[in-house]
């Protein structure tokens, strides 16, 4: 069962079992499990043939308005999350060379951080989007439950999420996450991508704040932005999420 660790280390950038079985790279690698593997999303499709792929949106660049504007979809999905991909390739390749022997090993820290960042902005984008769908919803069954018993309330849960977001520093995320130790949800906030976080989280519903998430529709109200985003976020997609994460 060799092929255990990679899959883990690559959960922990936030990509699906089921991605992973899907890609050629690993599928070669794991052996047939009786558990028949469902068929990932395309849009959750991060990775493919050894390199980090940007997935499609799971709805129409405009299926968000008037939450999300179109034009803010197009630069953030087209040229942003493309960009992490893109240089999050880079370093793969580069930390690849180096365990082959062929690469410079004294920039090992170099790119371990370019992964760190690159990485980690692909797997917080690829959940982002499918976080999201028009007209929003609400929890229900054991995700309802799971809110209610970490904080309480939906009510008390928005309100706490939505003020985590407003609080971050600069650029970077809100996050809630299932905490593995503990057994239940809780929210963080992570720094640019990758920073000041919990690595025994693993993210359900996780909300962009860097500027450039919000800057061409809502300027500097960025609380505005967060309450319009409560408005389509997809419980359906978080709770399936969670459901995963529960059964690790
Ligand atoms: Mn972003």
């Amino acid at each position: 069962m060799n092929s255990i660790p990679r899959r883990e280390a690559f959960q922990t950038l936030g990509l699906g079992a089921a991605a992973l079985l899907a890609s050629p790279l690993l599928a070669s690698a794991a052996p047939e499990t009786k558990s028949s593997a469902v068929d990932p999303k395309e849009s959750e499709i991060g990775f493919k043939e050894g390199k980090f792929v940007l997935p499609p949106l799971p709805y129409e660049y405009d299926a968000l308005e008037p939450a999300i504007d179109q034009q803010t979809m197009h630069l953030h999905h087209d040229l942003h999350h493309a960009s992490y991909v893109k240089n999050g390739n880079l370093a793969l390749d580069a930390l690849a060379a180096i365990s082959a022997g062929s690469g410079d090993a004294t920039l090992t820290g170099h790119w371990n951080n370019e992964l760190a960042f690159n990485g980690s902005g692909h797997a917080l984008h690829t959940i982002f989007w499918n976080n999201m769908k028009k007209g929003g919803g609400a929890p229900a069954g054991a995700l309802a439950e799971a809110i209610k018993a970490g904080f309480g309330s939906q009510e008390h849960f928005e309100k706490l999420f939505a003020s985590t977001a407003a609080a971050v520093q600069g650029s970077g995320w809100a996050i809630l996450g299932y905490e593995g130790i503990s057994k239940r949800l809780q929210i963080i906030q992570a720094e640019k991508h990758q920073n000041q976080t919990f690595q025994g989280i693993t993210p359900v519903l996780v909300l962009d704040v860097w500027e450039h998430a919000y800057y061409l529709k809502y300027q500097n109200k960025r609380a505005d932005y967060v309450k319009a985003f409560m408005t389509v976020i997809n419980y359906d997609d978080v709770a399936a999420r969670l459901a995963r994460a529960m059964s690790k």
